[in-house]
């Protein structure tokens, strides 16, 4: 249940004290398993286990508790007290479930058997785990003999390397490329503008960079909230006297100042780092505008010197040498006019001008984003855009430089690596074909999108989910829950309980398996498993708590077992040796991608990770071109807003106090919120045009024209400093404000940073 409502701003730096007291309040809020405090001196330690919460970096040198709060607030989660076993299941129908908000669904505890949904008795059943896979698998095979596309196979991004290999191979032989995952809904968008421009699909920057950088231009990311652990590399640079300059439309704490709960120092004294030297409120959706601003006065003050015979502010080696199309892009910036760039950026030419001179007077600039930058209609030309702005100085392939996208999931980038992906040209198929004898499907797959509206339109038949909370994290919440009982078979693989689970195909299991902090004991010993970081550094993990249930699988047995009911034998795949034996899951990913893996059992102790080969680290670009390539966008709005006449931007976010859609609390510390989720941000400016007071309630109602009607009630309006025609809700409770079609263009991510919406009063119409 919400604690008292509490809305005041927040005074405090990010970390601090403040992040001491919410951990051990956390940690008191829910009975935890004993021992749970002493679990934590593991996390993100070489011998220890990589934090299922953000994917950031694990340094070499570790500190002696090399976790953030909310890296904490995961692991307490994992190893709650209560269990949603049997017992709890024969209480509660799913029916009424269905009226839980998504913390008390969590709060029941930690998945514990099998279980078969009875539509007879609405109600959870227990099932042994031999039944379970017998009829899963015969489902499956029935539906695979009449067309294997009606299966999709989705993944949240944290399971490992190990079990992510095995579940793509899986899909592929049972006919589809059917592997939508949460980076459908996250970072698809640096996926695809990353390679066309500097030919790889991940960011360049590693730890050592930040080190090293002048200046760090952070787009559209709350690293306070959602990878804290950052906050230290930005602390050490920002105290070497890198600027750290900000573009978001809320004014987020930890972009603005930090008291490192590692250091007793500034704890005791109340000494804190002032993190961002410039701040940027940017109008939602308004980045292309903001980045073309500063790249149009960058350009202009180069004319300059250029005219006067100093320095000049391009690098021209660089840019002549190293990239394709700055003509182009130089004369796109040239006719692009001010009043413009200042109208869909909501900033001033001067404040433009001043990130100008910050970025031309750095030897080497960093370029952060996040979900600010991804989640928009025109998302990939918005990172592209970014990436044009790095190229100009040559900012990309040397020390202290470089695109730094901040992954989401602990392992979310990772398993693209292995193959979860629904673009059948990013994998490996021929070798795949030689190393287990069979023909892998060679047609495109579906992405988490494109599953949506296969599922809305029946054509879809099953769906298997490799953890995450599917049905709650997509757009179109109400056209989703209505089409789902209509698939013949839903599989849930999960460690706790979520809404996703309250909506279940005519054969529906909820299969409970282990965590990643637990202990993971085979036929052949102790596991260990993989994972890769936002740097691209691969991590091993071994589980050190006793398991939640000793009916628990692995998730690599569980696929093991999956595969086994419903496909043909096939004596080329070791599912059970896999299963038994995760080294041999590592060996086969090594055949497979001999240039990532070699070696990789023997290198898996390497300190901070084994690094994975990054070209355009090293300047050789594998793109179109044979250079990086300077982009140009659509258009200077990344909005769907911009052709909605009067519409709020509304931004879905995350609180302090979630996971995604695992909600921990109801405290928003940095923001002030506190007791209720359900609250919508705004400009006092525009609460006075829409004749709306504090504490208010109000409806938002999507303006899509497309003849749904899409609303959320009963949210609370909080005046808050955010640009006057955006405002802010929290993710998921607005996720049936989000058409399933405003999704950026070739990416297909779900633009849930500026979705066109109209606020309306309660009463009124
Ligand atoms: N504790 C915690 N950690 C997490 C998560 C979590 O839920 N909780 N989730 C994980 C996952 S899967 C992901 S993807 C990441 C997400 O981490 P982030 O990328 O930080 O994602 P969001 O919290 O959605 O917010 C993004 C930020 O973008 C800003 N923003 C919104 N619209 C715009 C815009 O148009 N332009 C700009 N410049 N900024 C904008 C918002 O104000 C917010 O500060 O975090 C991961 N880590
Ligand atoms: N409106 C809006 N929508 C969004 C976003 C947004 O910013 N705004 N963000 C999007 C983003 S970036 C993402 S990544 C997606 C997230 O989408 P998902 O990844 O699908 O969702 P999560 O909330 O991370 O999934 C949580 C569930 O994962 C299960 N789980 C946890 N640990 C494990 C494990 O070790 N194994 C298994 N098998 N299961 C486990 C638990 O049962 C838990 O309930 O949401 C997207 N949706
Ligand atoms: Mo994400």
């Amino acid at each position: 249940m919400p604690d008292d409502i509490r809305i005041k701003p927040y005074a405090g730096p990010a970390g601090g004290w403040g992040s001491v007291r919410s951990l051990f309040r956390h940690a008191l809020k829910r009975d935890q398993q004993p021992d749970v405090l002493n679990l934590l001196r593991h996390q993100n330690k070489p011998d220890g286990f990589a934090c299922v919460s953000c994917a950031w970096a694990k340094p070499a040198d570790p500190h002696p508790a090399e976790f953030c709060e909310n890296g904490a607030k995961a692991t307490f989660h994992e190893h709650m007290a209560a269990r949603a076993n049997p017992d709890f299941f024969a209480q509660h129908t799913v029916t009424e479930m269905r009226g839980w908000a998504d913390y008390d669904l969590e709060a029941a505890g930690r998945l514990t058997s099998p279980m078969r949904f009875n539509p007879a008795t609405d109600r959870y059943e227990p099932v042994s785990w031999t039944d379970a896979f017998a009829e899963i698998g015969r489902e499956l095979a029935a539906i695979r003999a009449v067309d294997p596309k009606r299966t999709v196979f989705y993944a949240s991004g944290r399971a490992s390397l190990e079990t992510s290999y095995m579940y793509q191979l899986m899909a592929r032989l049972y006919g589809n490329n059917n592997l939508p995952d949460s980076s459908n809904m996250c970072h698809e968008s640096t996926s695809v503008a990353l390679p066309e421009s500097i030919g790889v699909s991940v960011g360049t920057v590693r730890l050592s960079d930040f080190e090293e950088t002048d200046a760090i231009f952070f787009f559209g990311q709350n690293v306070g909230s959602n990878s804290p652990r950052m906050l230290h590399p930005l602390q050490g640079a920002s105290k070497r006297g890198a600027a750290i300059v900000a573009f978001n439309p809320l004014r987020e704490r930890g972009l603005e100042r930090f008291t490192n709960p590692q250091n007793p120092v500034q704890m005791l004294t109340g000494g804190e780092t002032q993190i961002s030297g410039q701040y940027h409120q940017v109008r939602a959706g308004g980045d292309i505008a903001a980045i073309a601003g500063i790249a149009k006065a960058l350009l202009e003050a180069d004319d300059k010197a250029r005219a006067a015979g100093a320095a000049t502010l391009l690098d021209d080696d660089f840019i002549t040498s190293h990239t394709h199309g700055f003509t182009e892009f130089a004369g796109y910036l040239r006719r692009l006019d001010w009043p413009a760039l200042e109208a869909e950026s909501g900033l001033t030419r001067a404040a433009l001008e001043q990130a100008a001179v910050t970025y031309g007077s750095a030897k080497a600039v960093i370029g952060i984003y996040g979900m600010g930058l991804t989640q928009h209609k025109l998302g990939v030309d918005t990172v592209q855009m970014l990436v044009n702005l790095l190229l100009m100085r040559g900012n990309i392939g040397r020390p202290g430089a470089g695109i730094c996208p901040v992954r989401g999931h602990s392992n979310v980038q990772g398993q693209r690596t292995v193959g979860i992906a629904d673009n059948p040209d990013l994998v490996p198929l021929d070798r795949l074909a030689a190393l287990y004898q069979f023909q892998p499907p060679r047609e495109k797959g579906l992405t988490t999108v494109e599953a949506c509206e296969g599922i809305i339109k029946g054509t879809v038949a099953a769906f298997i989910g490799l953890g995450g909370n599917f049905l709650r994290a997509v757009p179109e919440t109400q056209l989703m829950e209505q089409a789902w009982p209509q698939m013949r078979l839903t599989v849930q693989i999960a460690t706790t309980l979520n809404r996703s689970h309250l909506f279940n195909g005519k054969v529906a299991y909820l299969l409970p398996c282990l965590g990643r902090t637990e202990i993971d004991e085979q036929r052949t010993g102790r596991q260990i498993v993989t994972v890769e970081d936002s740097t691209s550094c691969f991590h091993a993990s071994r589980g050190f708590a006793r398991p939640a249930s000793a009916d628990l699988l692995s998730e690599p047995r569980i696929v093991a077992e999956i595969a086994k009911a419903s496909l043909p034998p096939n004596p080329n795949v070791p599912w059970d040796g896999w299963a038994d034996d995760y080294s041999l899951v590592r060996d086969a990913m090594a055949a497979t991608w001999p240039d990532l893996f070699a070696n990789f059992n023997a290198r898996l102790g390497e300190p901070g990770g084994i690094e994975k080969p990054l070209p355009a680290r090293e300047r050789q670009w594998h793109t179109n071109t044979g250079k990086a390539n300077f982009k140009l966008p659509k258009a200077l709005s990344a909005s769907f807003a911009a052709d909605v006449p009067g519409a709020l931007r509304l931004i879905t976010l995350r609180s302090n106090d979630q996971f995604n859609t695992t909600i921990y609390g109801y405290r928003d510390r940095f923001r002030g919120i506190e007791g209720t989720r359900m609250v919508v941000l705004l400009n006092r400016d525009d609460m006075a045009r829409l004749g709306v007071t504090e504490g208010q309630d109000v409806t938002l109602e999507t303006m899509a024209d497309d003849g749904v009607e899409r609303r959320v009630a009963g949210l609370r309006v909080v005046p808050y400093e955010i640009p006057a025609g955006c405002c802010a809700a929290y993710y998921p409770e607005c996720n049936p404000l989000i058409p399933l079609w405003q999704h950026a263009e070739k990416s297909k991510v779900p633009a849930a940073k500026s979705v066109p919406v109209r606020l309306v009063v309660a009463g009124k119409s």
